[in-house]
């Protein structure tokens, strides 16, 4: 068994931003009747702080917006409102390169399903640190198997919606670690690949990139979107979005994951099947150095 999970390092005397106050780690609670808690209704953004500022904020208040859009959940601050928030919770703790964990629920309802008995959105910020796989996987590379759940179909619930509901990952990840390794990958009901639990995936083949269309039941990431544009403006390489399955994985030169925890780690087995030589690869290398570089350069700046 692999223990390994996702290690935050809780700051003391954290200041947790809930509706528009701070709370210490101890006081920060929200009520049992929050259908975020009830039902998993409510939305979510994962977002790294670099080198003091915030990485790609507009691009994940953006996300959480099209998230909450497409549930039907009103997001009682202004997209600058919560950019700002989310600043200032990063600045009040201390964080100036770290995690940010944003989340929105639907609020405090009642015990039935219906979302329209809850009067107020909650809005929570928590600023800490991460470190989603151990630095020696960034080293050598990640194991990878296929787990037999299966990425939701979007007819049921749209995988692009970064909705509180992240069992169907959970049970991935579950797989995942019974199965002897960090991270899964994940298949769609046509049985291509999608993603991973928490990441998006990249293959190389004699020089080109691939990844699956956010239409195969992947994430649209932040990272994905970043990698996409640097292999563009870096490699002079664009990035082919094709369906991709196992196979494509087994006979791939390189293979890369993609995510605001992750960052860019390389996979180096699927299944058993050595991918490549075995060791991160060239064009991995280079996108990783590239997207360090990035990290450092810019962003929304961390402020009271
Ligand atoms: N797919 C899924 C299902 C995700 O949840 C990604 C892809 C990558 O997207 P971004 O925008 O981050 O490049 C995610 C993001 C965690 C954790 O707690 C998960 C994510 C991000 C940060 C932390 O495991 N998932």
């Amino acid at each position: 068994m692999v223990s390994w999970g996702i290690a935050t390092t809780r700051i003391l005397h954290m200041k947790i931003y809930i509706d528009g106050k701070y709370y210490s780690e101890t006081t920060a609670k929200i009520s049992v009747f929050d259908h975020g808690l009830l039902y998993g209704d409510g939305v979510f953004e994962g977002i790294r702080a670099y080198n003091n500022r915030v990485f790609k904020l507009d691009e994940h208040i953006d996300r959480l917006f099209d998230s909450a859009k497409a549930i039907l959940l009103k997001i009682p601050l202004s997209k600058k409102q919560i950019m700002r928030a989310v600043s200032r919770t990063c600045w009040l703790n201390r964080v100036r390169n770290g995690y940010i964990r944003l989340v929105v629920t639907r609020g405090v309802g009642n015990l039935g399903l219906s979302p329209f008995n809850c009067k107020r959105p909650t809005v929570i910020i928590i600023a800490g640190k991460i470190s989603l796989y151990p630095p020696k996987m960034y080293r050598r590379g990640l194991d990878l198997i296929t787990v037999p759940t299966t990425r939701v179909s979007p007819a049921a619930l749209n995988p692009a919606i970064k909705s509180l509901n992240y069992l169907n990952n959970v049970l991935a990840k579950i797989e995942a670690i019974h199965g002897g390794v960090l991270e899964a990958v994940m298949l769609n009901a046509q049985g291509y690949v999608a993603e991973c639990t928490g990441d998006n995936i990249f293959t190389v083949h004699g020089g080109r990139i691939f990844t699956p269309p956010v239409s195969s039941g992947a994430l649209c990431g932040v990272t994905r979107q970043i990698v996409i544009q640097l292999a563009r403006e870096h490699l002079g390489v664009e990035v082919q979005e094709s369906n991709m399955t196992r196979h494509d994985i087994f006979t791939a030169d390189e293979c890369f994951l993609t995510g605001t925890g992750a960052e860019i780690i390389s996979a180096v087995k699927l299944d058993g099947r050595v991918i490549g030589t075995g060791k991160p690869g060239e064009i991995t290398t280079q996108l990783i150095k590239a997207f360090r570089e990035l990290t450092q350069q810019e962003g929304y700046p961390i402020a009271p």
